[in-house]
């Protein structure tokens, strides 16, 4: 009787076993949560065993929902499709999903109905697991981080993560100059919309006649020398009515043009994001539709200057996996000649080229629509006005002489709408 009764709780535990560990076992991390999205990924350190669990100290949020400092991480009882974890002093990345409870009810060896709401659990069903040293991320022995890269160092690893399956972006580094901010006593652009707190810390660039698709990037702290949003789009090389990829950004008093973490984490549609903090990546726009190598047009626009587009496409460089951070540069500042059309900027007192200022439609050219929107909100104060062209927060004689200066003027055909 005793030998009949071991065979059938063997039974038992094989289906269980079966059932629980059907899974999708992808060799690379990448694979593995695009294939079953995680709730959390983090850094940190398993820093106590606590039944057949650990508590698991974050040393970083990478994605996903909000938590403690320390987690309750659960792991195998000898029969669920989990990973064993125990306490060591490895940094460890782990991706999470919210803990199903079976090892309340299937507690072998761990600490019965111990699983609760707002705890994780490692699955084995694939690599939701990596290790961290010396600012270098690792797959274990035999598996993959992505696009067979065992190491990539942490911050090209946040990079990745982003994109789709975990695509790596291209990174492209703007230069550029708005009139309407530029200062003859400085000779570079002031920034008195931030200094003033005018600037949204959404961008103006969701709505018509732009339509950007919107990632809610949302900057709460702005970097002290930001003169304002401005509005990227990378255009097909062969029909420059294909927009390929957007984003959004922020111009620095010296030009350069600032990426916003646009958290485009969105895995499946049903997913949940509660959203970190702001990155404001001073790299440039990262781009993950567009692909590197490839040409594309770089259209510039700005809420109420002349838009500008590179005058040939562009190739954008391949992102490293492991090494430097690359990037590509585009100088709009130096010359007429990199940007598609005739005397689309005017040359500044530095020698450097702005965009056109007086566009208050945004339709891409100056015309008496643009003045009419001036008489609409002139004597505005304090605001972020569209009529405001020299960009210091009022609506003022001084930004009809910027019009007067620039009507007329026509862009290049992708900035008109
Ligand atoms: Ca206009
Ligand atoms: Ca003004």
């Amino acid at each position: 009787m005793r030998f009949i009764s071991i065979s059938f709780f063997l039974i038992i535990l094989t289906t269980q076993l079966n059932f629980a560990c059907t899974c999708i076992d992808n060799a690379d991390f990448c694979g593995s949560i695009a294939n079953n999205p995680p709730d959390l990924i983090v850094k940190g350190v398993a820093i106590a065993n606590n039944g057949h669990g650990v508590k698991f100290a974050i040393l970083d949020h990478l994605i996903g929902v909000e938590t403690p400092d320390t987690i309750n991480v659960w792991g195998d009882t000898g029969i669920l499709c989990r990973h064993y974890v125990s306490a060591s002093a490895d940094t460890l990345i782990l991706a999470l999903h919210y803990v199903d409870y079976m090892g309340n009810t299937i507690g072998l060896s761990g600490t019965v109905n111990s699983e609760r709401a707002g705890d994780f659990m490692l699955s084995v069903c694939g690599t939701f697991k990596l290790f961290y040293e010396n600012g270098i991320v690792k797959a274990p022995s035999g598996r993959k981080l992505t696009y067979g890269s065992q190491a990539l160092q942490y911050p090209i690893f946040k990079d990745v993560l982003q994109g789709p399956r975990c695509k790596p972006p291209v990174v492209l580094s703007l230069k550029a100059v708005l009139e309407g901010a530029y200062k003859t006593t400085t000779d570079i652009m002031h920034t008195n919309l931030k200094d003033g707190g005018l600037l949204p810390e959404i961008s103006p660039y969701d709505q018509t006649p732009w339509n950007y698709l919107s990632q809610q990037e949302k900057v709460i702290d702005m970097p002290y020398n930001t003169v304002d949003w401005v509005y990227v789009k990378l255009l097909d090389k062969n029909d420059p009515n294909i927009v390929v990829d957007e984003a959004v950004g922020l111009l620095q008093d010296n030009g350069l043009i600032y990426g916003v973490d646009d958290k485009r984490n969105n895995w499946n549609a049903n997913y949940n994001w509660t959203y970190l903090d702001d990155i404001v990546d001073s790299r440039g726009l990262r781009f993950y539709n567009a692909n590197p190598n490839e040409e594309y047009y770089i259209v510039l626009l700005h809420r109420n200057h002349v838009g500008v587009v590179s005058k040939d496409p562009v190739s954008l460089v391949r992102f490293p996996q492991v090494g430097a951070t690359q990037h590509t540069d585009y100088d709009f500042t130096i010359g007429l000649n990199t940007v598609m059309g005739n005397n689309q900027m005017r040359e500044m007192q530095n020698g450097e080229y702005a965009l056109l200022a007086g566009d208050a439609n945004n339709d891409g050219r100056i015309t008496i629509h643009d003045m009419n929107i001036f008489y609409l909100g002139a004597s505005q104060i304090n605001g972020y006005y569209a009529p405001d062209f020299n960009l210091e927060g009022n609506v003022t004689i001084h930004d009809f002489n910027l019009y007067i200066k620039n009507a007329g003027t026509i862009g290049a055909s992708p900035v008109i709408y």
